[in-house]
């Protein structure tokens, strides 16, 4: 299912769905249902595998991956929240990038089988230890399901007495066969260039011919892209932007990250961003993403 990684039975949840913990005592949840299989971490909620049937896994997982909570698995869904990028200086330094959630133990609070596929159900709410990062009452959900399609979405509640404001991003690995194999389309014409740290814009689809990290301001509900297996359609909800990022032969300079398989990824990315999203104290906000095929 996933190459390096090794699972131990510890219980099974449903007929499709097992609770296996790896060497290091990390668990997860292994599906296989009649549409596709899947993996998902309680450590980030992460989905870290997906395939459906009679297709190439779906997403792209570093072979050098940490696998023992150490630092946040490098592939599948990275959750980026409360911040997405470096922590806000406002919050103090030493923080980690694309926030906590990823490196925090989630609550698995159910699954449940129906004809659409497997549904899992995640938590994670403010404690003492997230209090001190970041000052806010919050409780997050992050439903999954496992079917013909992939569907995320994680709903950030505030359960504090003020508003709060966060950025947030499902910050995807995928699969290609090449990046020559891949375009990109639906993500507008105006982002900002994290590599020159300037704005930019274009017209048309991106192709991926060069090393790449852009924030898109105006994407379309729907982004879609060339894998070379596949045409991957994104359907997105409560988003303000898109990532498209890939750091070609600067994947050298990541210690986590193969360095000779820049060529086989892209993130394509569901973000909120910029300012961030409010939620009023009581309210709560969902960010989602439906993958699929076209
Ligand atoms: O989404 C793109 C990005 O923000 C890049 O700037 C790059 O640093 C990447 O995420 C990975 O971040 P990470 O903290 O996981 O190394």
């Amino acid at each position: 299912m996933l190459r390096k990684f090794k699972f131990t039975k510890q219980q099974d949840l449903t007929s499709n769905t097992q609770l296996a913990t790896n060497e290091s005592g990390l668990s997860y949840i292994l599906i296989k249902n009649q549409h596709a299989e899947a993996a998902i971490a309680l450590f980030g909620a992460h989905v870290l595998h997906y395939q459906a049937k009679d297709k190439q896994p779906l997403l792209w997982m570093s072979h050098t991956s940490a696998q023992d909570g150490s630092k946040p698995f490098r592939g599948g869904v990275p959750i980026c929240w409360p911040w997405f990028g470096p922590a806000p200086a406002e919050f103090g330094s030493g923080l980690p990038a694309h926030g906590f959630a990823r490196i925090q133990t989630w609550q698995l609070d159910g699954v449940s089988e129906t004809e659409e596929g497997t549904f899992v159900h995640l938590s994670f709410e403010s404690s003492a230890e997230t209090l001190e990062m970041w000052p806010h009452a919050f409780r997050l959900e992050f439903e999954v399901r496992v079917g013909q399609t992939l569907a995320m979405s994680l709903t950030t509640e505030n359960t504090g007495v003020q508003d709060l404001s966060v950025c947030e991003a499902l910050h995807t690995y995928f699969n290609t066969k090449g990046t020559e194999f891949v375009t990109v389309k639906g993500l507008g014409t105006s982002f900002f260039d994290k590599l020159t740290k300037a704005n930019g814009t274009h017209d048309g689809d991106f192709k991926l011919t060069e090393a790449v990290d852009r924030v898109y301001s105006q994407p379309e509900r729907t982004v879609s892209f060339t894998t070379g297996y596949d045409t991957i359609v994104l359907d997105n909800g409560g988003e303000n932007s898109a990532v498209v990022w890939n750091p070609w032969t600067a994947a050298e300079n990541i210690a986590d990250f193969d360095s000779d398989r820049w060529q086989t990824m892209v993130c394509v990315e569901t973000c909120v961003t910029g300012e961030g999203q409010t939620v009023s104290a009581g309210d709560e906000h969902t960010l989602s993403t439906v993958i699929r095929y076209s």
